[in-house]
């Protein structure tokens, strides 16, 4: 493991295998780690994503990190953690590869022509009693590898590939993305807007910068909850970043659950 602190805010833990960065960093954040703590991967043996589903990539091919916040929120807040991450990221795509990712609501990141799963964000949180003591926010971006066969998936460097091979005077095949970089450029971004998350007008920003980033708006979804499901369209992002859907049986605002497009599904 190679430690490095960056920005003056995040301590980076470079590891060449954990089981998950999300468990690595959930258990300092129960032993009081303070925030900016920062976990990286090469491989993990363990990769989660949401709801007990796995996470996959080979050794050495995309970026896995996971970020400890220590943010003042409510309870209803907690997504704007992951949106401050899926925004940085998104920016960090943009500047480093030059893919420009849309974010599917809650915690994908969209790209390309047919709008495939580039990321994926997963946060997890700590209670002190009521009170929010840690979000531990994981994101797996897909730079050499675009996920498993079948899943739909896509990776920074395909994309480059192919906006390459499209271009009028096609060029030669672009460089590897650089997953530092990306890293790097992301924690930049994240730094700013986690400023914004200690106060209301700072959330709202990111709120909006959510909504003008959302391809879920104005879709049809698919929402599942625990023990429930649902068809409506996606009308809005409230400020406290959760998706407002109109359905027939009225105005459902929803925190958490899985959203599935339903044109594109
Ligand atoms: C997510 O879950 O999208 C959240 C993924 C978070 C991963 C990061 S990596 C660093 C940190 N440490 C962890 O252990 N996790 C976080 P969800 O929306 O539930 O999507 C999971 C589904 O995406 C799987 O069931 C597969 O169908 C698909 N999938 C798995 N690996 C993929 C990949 N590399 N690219 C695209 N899709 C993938």
């Amino acid at each position: 493991m190679v430690s490095a602190m960056w920005g003056g805010r995040w301590e980076i833990r470079w590891f060449d295998e954990v089981d998950s960065t999300n468990t690595y960093v959930a258990d300092l954040a129960r032993h009081g780690a303070p925030e900016g703590l920062v976990a990286v991967a090469d491989h993990q043996t363990a990769g989660r994503g949401r709801l007990d589903r796995r996470w996959e990539s080979p050794a050495g091919a995309n970026l896995l990190a996971s970020v400890l916040l220590r943010p003042v929120l409510a309870e209803s807040e907690i997504h704007l953690c992951t949106a401050a991450v899926a925004l940085a990221a998104a920016d960090a795509c943009s500047v480093v590869a030059g893919i420009e990712p849309v974010v599917k609501w809650p915690n994908d990141l969209l790209a390309g022509p047919d709008e495939a799963k580039l990321a994926g964000v997963l946060a997890e949180t700590e209670f002190s009693g009521a009170t929010l003591a840690a979000v531990v926010v994981g994101i797996g971006i897909n730079v050499a590898w675009p996920g498993p066969p079948g899943v739909g998936g896509t990776s920074l460097d395909d994309l480059r590939a192919l906006s390459a091979a499209s271009e009028p005077a096609p060029s030669s095949t672009p460089p590897p993305v650089d997953r530092r970089q990306l890293l790097d450029e992301m924690l930049a971004g994240l730094a700013g807007r986690r400023e914004r998350l200690d106060d209301e007008n700072g959330r709202r920003r990111l709120a909006d910068e959510l909504r003008e980033r959302c391809a879920t708006l104005g879709q049809t979804v698919r929402v599942a909850l625990a023990g429930e499901e649902f068809i409506g369209l996606a009308t809005a992002v409230d400020d406290a970043g959760c998706l407002v859907v109109e359905t027939d049986a009225g105005t459902r605002t929803v925190s958490t659950g899985d959203v599935v497009h339903v044109r594109s599904a």
